[in-house]
């Protein structure tokens, strides 16, 4: 047993469970007027409210005194106090310096971060505005009009997530795309009528080695040459986001186009960086300011409000209410807001990346479910796809729902329709419809009794589905800002609940190393040590390969 599975919090709310087996989400609602302002917490402009969920006083109040006994309040002072939590990788975790606005210094090894924070932030914002008002240019002098960031998993997820959610912001002369994956389709596509007379590549990789990155810069770099580029322009046309200066200058970019942050940004906590930069290019410096300056404001709150109050705590707590005391396996995040139609994507890396861990900060294997499968999709959409089984399916999967009050682009009547949708599903999802209440709708609608009874079945919803919803007025720079840090803070009280290291990742390692090994026998067939399977696949591609690659 561990640690915190012997903890008599844990010993408490495993009793709790018991006693809320029974419990209807309905029946509280009925029994309590006061269940939403009592269960609602409001910071930043965002408005959490949780009272959809299997909770009662009883079960909030054994929820902060399993964080209490876990300590999470010394760990939340160790994060932003630079401390080494990533312990297999001997970095601290000091992304939320990144987006600090006050006058604290953040200290690592007793050194102020800040001043280099503010020095790259400063040659960004000189950037932004060169390549905005054509002080800056390609080799012809015609200003940049489209812009391509190579990078992949956190140097893609997060710019990407967040020009989607600006695209209301964008400045109409620049066009930001983001290429991936090493499947050579995404830059053909991502090329396709571009002109490199106009076109500024961006290559983001923290470590300028990841292969998909580098293969992507280099094909890239062969299709400028080829449209009519030079050698020497390469340096105007392409700038480096990186740590690794000696890599980024054989790649033929100079210091001067090279914006750096360092390893105590996580890949996944990186966009807050320079690794912005093609958000700063698309929204402009201010806009991008305002991001940093929301998920500042939610830092401060998660680093002040009682434990009770604080959004973070409360969406971890209630997601390890579910994980580890429901058997919940997977979680959905609904927003309903278009712009935000990469969230659920960016969250799946950020959630299961951290805390997709089975062995706990020592090594120890752990006896407790760790991170769920996150998934999601905007709404109205995913109402006409996977919310057959949130309503009728045979597993309770918690819910985020999040919505905007008001709409960047109104039109007639669509956001009181969307707001309607989402409020209606969680309705729903908490209410269900009984056998009774069914069994009246189709007598009502005068359906013979025979087909009621063969539908009767089909026409109850259990209800007692849980979920959150998060409010805001409007998707603005600063509002999401502070949605994603909500999300970064979250997945750390999850990781401290859980005694797990949420900034490490060796879990995608061994696939890395195969795939090196695997790509010569290609060409030169499978050796011995593989399994018959992928010697068998190898041999079946290798009689079906086309010969040759081309460039795009
Ligand atoms: C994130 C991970 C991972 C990383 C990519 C890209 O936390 O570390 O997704 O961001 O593997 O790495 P580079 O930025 O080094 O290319």
């Amino acid at each position: 047993m561990s640690r915190l599975t012997e903890s008599s919090a844990w010993f408490e709310l495993v009793r709790h469970r018991q006693q809320m087996a029974g419990v209807s989400l309905r029946a509280l609602f009925a029994g309590d007027s006061g269940r939403f302002p009592r269960y609602t917490a409001e910071a930043c402009g965002i408005l959490l409210d949780y009272s959809k969920n299997r909770v009662t006083d009883e079960t909030l109040g054994l929820l902060m005194a399993l964080a209490r006994e876990c300590d999470l309040e010394s760990w939340r002072d160790d994060l932003f106090s630079g401390q080494r939590l990533n312990r297999t990788e001997d970095r601290a975790v000091l992304h939320t310096a990144l987006r600090n606005r006050s006058d604290r210094p953040a200290r690592l090894d007793g050194l102020d971060v800040m001043p280099e924070v503010r020095n790259v932030a400063r040659r960004m914002s000189r950037f932004v505005d060169g390549v905005h008002f054509g002080a800056i240019t390609g080799h012809t002098g015609r200003p940049f009009k489209d812009v391509v960031n190579i990078g992949i998993g956190g140097s893609d997820l997060g710019p990407l997530m967040v020009s989607e959610a600006l695209r209301p912001y964008h400045n109409p002369n620049i066009r930001v795309r983001y290429v991936s994956n090493v499947d050579g389709s995404h830059l053909y596509d991502a090329l396709d009528w571009l002109d490199p007379e106009n076109t500024l590549f961006i290559i983001t990789s923290k470590t300028f080695t990841t292969e998909e990155t580098m293969t992507n810069a280099r094909s890239a770099r062969d299709w400028f040459l080829r449209e009519g580029g030079r050698e020497a322009d390469i340096a105007r046309h392409f700038v480096a986001v990186s740590t690794n200066q000696a890599a980024v200058q054989a790649f033929g970019i100079g210091p001067e186009t090279t914006f750096s942050f360092w390893d105590w940004v996580g890949g996944r906590f990186s966009l807050w960086s320079a690794v912005g930069l093609p958000v700063a290019l698309a929204v402009g410096m201010d806009r991008f300011d305002e991001v940093l300056a929301g998920a500042f404001a939610m830092d401060e709150h998660f680093r002040t409000a009682s434990l009770d109050s604080n959004l973070p705590v409360l969406l971890g707590l209630l997601g390890v209410w579910y994980i580890n005391f429901w058997q919940a396996g997977a979680h959905a995040v609904v927003p309903y807001d278009q712009y935000l139609h990469r969230l659920p994507a960016y969250l799946q890396q950020l959630e299961m990346e951290s805390n997709g861990k089975s062995v706990d900060r020592d090594g120890r294997p752990v006896d407790y479910a760790t991170a769920p499968v996150l998934f999601g999709e905007p709404g109205t959409n995913c109402q006409h796809s996977f919310f057959q089984l949130l309503h009728q399916g045979t597993q309770v999967i918690p819910a985020d729902f999040l919505v905007a009050a008001e709409s960047h682009t109104p039109i007639g009547h669509h956001h009181r329709i969307l707001l309607a949708n989402c409020l209606a599903q969680t309705e729903a999802l908490m209410r269900g419809r009984t056998a009774e209440e069914a069994a009246a709708e189709l007598a009502a609608a005068g359906t013979p009794p025979e087909v009621a009874a063969l539908l009767l079945p089909h026409k109850v919803f259990p209800g007692n589905r849980p979920s959150n919803t998060l409010l805001y007025r409007k998707l603005d720079p600063y509002t999401l800002g502070a949605l994603v840090a909500l999300y970064e803070h979250k997945v750390f009280v999850q990781g401290a609940i859980w005694n797990i290291n949420s900034f490490d990742q060796w879990g995608v390692e061994l696939g890395k190393t195969l795939a090196r090994a695997l790509l010569p026998e290609l060409t030169t067939g499978p050796t011995p040590d593989h399994d018959s399977s992928t010697a068998g696949q190898v041999r079946w591609l290798r009689e079906r390969m086309a010969a040759g690659e081309t460039g795009v």
